[in-house]
């Protein structure tokens, strides 16, 4: 039967760190996938993430299975994260977490518990969007809807145009939002055209899929929250799909969460039920050593403490980084105004440089970029910092 199985595309992000790999040159740069490195150029394990893993060594006493939906002190750790400590979702009991297998993991989860438990088909994506969107929702069944959100003459967001697109779904569609750090524009919505998304999706019976991979890579791990508790505070229903691995820096642990939000206690139960059988009928239940280190971490006041300053360093070397390349690539010959780099948030930057000069980047100066022109930032130091700006003055 396998005789006719055709060959598989790559993936467009995790496919060009192949090709980086495979290149022989010593200068080259990986700007492609969004992997956080520091100065020197690594992903080192966070100190705080080494600690809580020692002490997990010492005092595990057993490998038995989690629950369906895995470690309950990280549930409700997740949910605090999420909506704030005291917030008024979690006291009326209307928001449940699960452990999930990374974002995409709850990503899956969410759409197959809406596949099999609702009548709704379609999901609206904004153009762009993270390239994985479109395949787990359209393997899990669901029709795909893009939303513009884009627009390349200004490097802006095209709030307008999002809004004309949303009013034209229907009662019941999901929409999905990308909590902060949008992937891959950096563009992210005011807090008053957040409130005019919770305003649309109340109005018309939309459902918001809140997409939340970044929480503490744009402005504070409180502050990137705000959107999502503003629409989750005027909207009856929504789900939400977290992730620890780039705030955590746990990328191989597969650790995150989905949460669903009801209108009451009775309805959330009910649907929770359903998302721990979507899981039984997927994995059963899932691996304990992520969500043993974020609860551990995030239980222990020390720890967290540890864990906040080395995400405000991750956040404000990013920072540090945006405005560098702005300033190098003046410094490089490019005349072009590039200063929307340095409003931008999270990992990734739009650059707007087209499909053709993202080939040169690569095949002339070994410099990776997403063809989309996404650029992750997260990849730049100082030290590759001039090799970057000297390529792309050149392909300009
Ligand atoms: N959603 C977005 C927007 C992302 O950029 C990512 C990237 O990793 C994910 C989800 C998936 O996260 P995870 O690695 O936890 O599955
Ligand atoms: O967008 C990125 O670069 C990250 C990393 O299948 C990633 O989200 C890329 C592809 C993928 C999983 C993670």
């Amino acid at each position: 039967i396998f005789s006719q199985v055709t060959q598989a595309p790559a993936d467009p992000i995790l496919g060009l760190t192949e090709a980086f790999k495979a290149d022989a040159r010593s200068g080259k740069v990986n700007l492609g996938v969004g992997i956080y490195k520091d100065e020197a150029g690594e992903t080192p394990v966070l100190r705080s993430v080494k600690q809580a893993e020692a002490r997990l060594l010492e005092q595990e006493k057993t490998k038995n299975y989690l629950g369906i939906d895995g470690v309950q002190a990280y549930n409700q750790a997740v949910l605090e994260l999420l909506f704030g400590k005291g917030s008024e979702l979690i006291a009326q009991n209307r928001a449940q977490a699960s452990q999930a297998p990374g974002g995409t993991g709850a990503l899956r989860i969410a759409s197959e518990f809406v596949m099999s438990n609702t009548q709704s088909r379609t999901i609206w994506v904004s153009n762009p969007t993270w390239a994985n969107h479109q395949n787990v929702f359209e393997t899990a069944g669901l029709q795909v809807k893009e939303y513009t959100y884009y627009r390349a003459e200004d490097h802006g967001m095209d709030f307008d145009a999002m809004m004309a697109d949303l009013a034209t779904a229907e009662q019941g569609d999901l929409v999905l939002l990308h909590g902060c750090c949008h992937n891959p524009t950096g563009i992210d919505p005011t807090i008053e055209q957040w409130q005019q998304i919770g305003e649309l999706c109340r109005d018309k019976g939309l459902v918001p899929l809140f997409d939340f991979a970044y929480q503490g890579f744009g402005a504070g791990i409180e502050e990137d929250a705000q959107g999502l508790r503003i629409v989750a505070a005027m909207v009856p229903e929504m789900l939400v799909a977290s992730s620890f691995s780039k705030n955590f820096g746990l990328y191989n642990e597969r650790i995150g969460a989905v949460t669903v939000v009801a209108a009451d206690t009775e309805t959330k139960d009910k649907a929770f039920s359903q998302v721990k059988r979507t899981i039984r009928a997927s994995y059963s239940n899932p691996p304990a050593h992520g969500a043993l280190i974020v609860s551990t971490i995030l239980g222990d006041e020390t720890l967290r403490a540890e864990w906040e300053a080395e995400l405000t360093e991750m956040r404000e070397r990013i920072a540090e980084m945006r405005t560098l390349f702005v300033d190098s690539l003046a410094a490089a010959g490019v005349t072009q105004d590039f200063s929307f780099i340095s409003t931008q948030n999270g990992m990734f930057s739009f650059s707007g440089l087209n499909k053709d000069q993202v080939a040169r980047l690569k095949d002339e100066f070994g410099v990776y970029i997403v063809g989309s022109g996404r650029i992750s930032v997260a990849g730049m130091t100082k030290s590759n910092m001039p090799v970057i700006c000297k390529a792309i003055a050149a392909v300009l």
